[in-house]
């Protein structure tokens, strides 16, 4: 799964239409690059970002999401928002990405049983805005493995086959490094299948002082080490880098992925 945020941040200048045209070029390199889909969000959820208005986060992603669909690339949408996901849906998204697991919009329990997408169902302690001021448990592969059971079994009493629920850790929501590493160390303890965003996350700021524009050799680890452990998906930022590591790492380990 490859990363493509649509927030002011990550373009340059420019209006809309220009910023969209290169989006969806970004896009299209990335699904040439190797990504099976590719994850358009228009509204940050790293720690301290603020929400952003229904309006404003269509205005941002909806050109995306129609300029790669009708070129028939595979879209995943990243959002919170039942309306944003219902639109995206129309448009031809294949996938629902919720950091909030469907908790957040009351609704967006009803527009994904009324889909056929596949559904991430993230862990989150607290929200974007105030997440890492004091993350808190007191057995973390526990109460994630937990909360992410409740939301498989609302999904399927609201109707959705489980076959298309995958379940994230949510790597840095809410979490200290020490959380971080107990989920990372029992990965096959969350169930599956497993999706795993950890690209260029903070953690690996913490273990090795690299900073953010450093941490690629840190994220094709992690990579890895979800592989490994039977994630079924990744989602990450550099999409070749990570697509070579994981052909090479598949080719020694005929089992878990690949064509061998
Ligand atoms: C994720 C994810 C996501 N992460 C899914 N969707 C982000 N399913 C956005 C840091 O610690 O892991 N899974 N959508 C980005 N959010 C963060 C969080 C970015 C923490 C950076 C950090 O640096």
């Amino acid at each position: 799964m490859a990363i493509l945020n649509v927030t002011p941040d990550s373009f340059s200048d420019g209006g809309r239409i220009k910023n969209a045209r290169q989006a969806i070029d970004a896009g299209l390199r990335m699904a040439e690059a190797g990504a099976a889909i590719i994850d358009i969000g228009g509204e940050s959820t790293r720690p301290g970002a603020a929400p952003v208005a229904v309006d404003e986060e269509l205005r941002r992603v909806m050109p995306v999401v129609e300029g790669l669909s009708r070129r028939g690339v595979p879209v995943s949408i990243d959002t919170r928002k039942a309306r944003v996901m219902a639109e995206a849906l129309a448009a031809g998204a294949s996938m629902l990405n919720d950091v909030s697991a469907l908790t957040y919009d009351p609704e967006s329990l009803e527009v994904a049983a009324g889909s056929s997408a596949t559904i991430v169902l993230m862990h989150m302690q607290g929200t974007p805005e105030t997440m890492q001021e004091a993350p808190a448990y007191a057995d973390v592969v526990a109460e994630v493995r937990a909360f992410l059971d409740s939301r498989v079994a609302a999904c399927v009493a609201a109707g959705i086959a489980e076959s298309r629920l995958v379940r994230d850790p949510g790597i840095g929501f809410g979490k200290t490094l020490d959380h971080n590493l107990a989920l990372l160390r029992n990965l096959p303890a969350l169930g599956s299948p497993l999706l795993l965003g950890a690209s260029r996350k903070a953690l690996i700021g913490r273990l090795t002082g690299a900073d953010v524009h450093s941490r690629l050799p840190g994220s094709l680890a992690l990579a890895l080490h979800a592989a490994r452990h039977g994630a079924a998906w990744v989602r990450v930022h550099d999409v070749a880098e990570t697509a070579q590591a994981l052909a090479v790492w598949a080719a020694c380990h005929p089992a878990s992925l690949g064509p061998h």
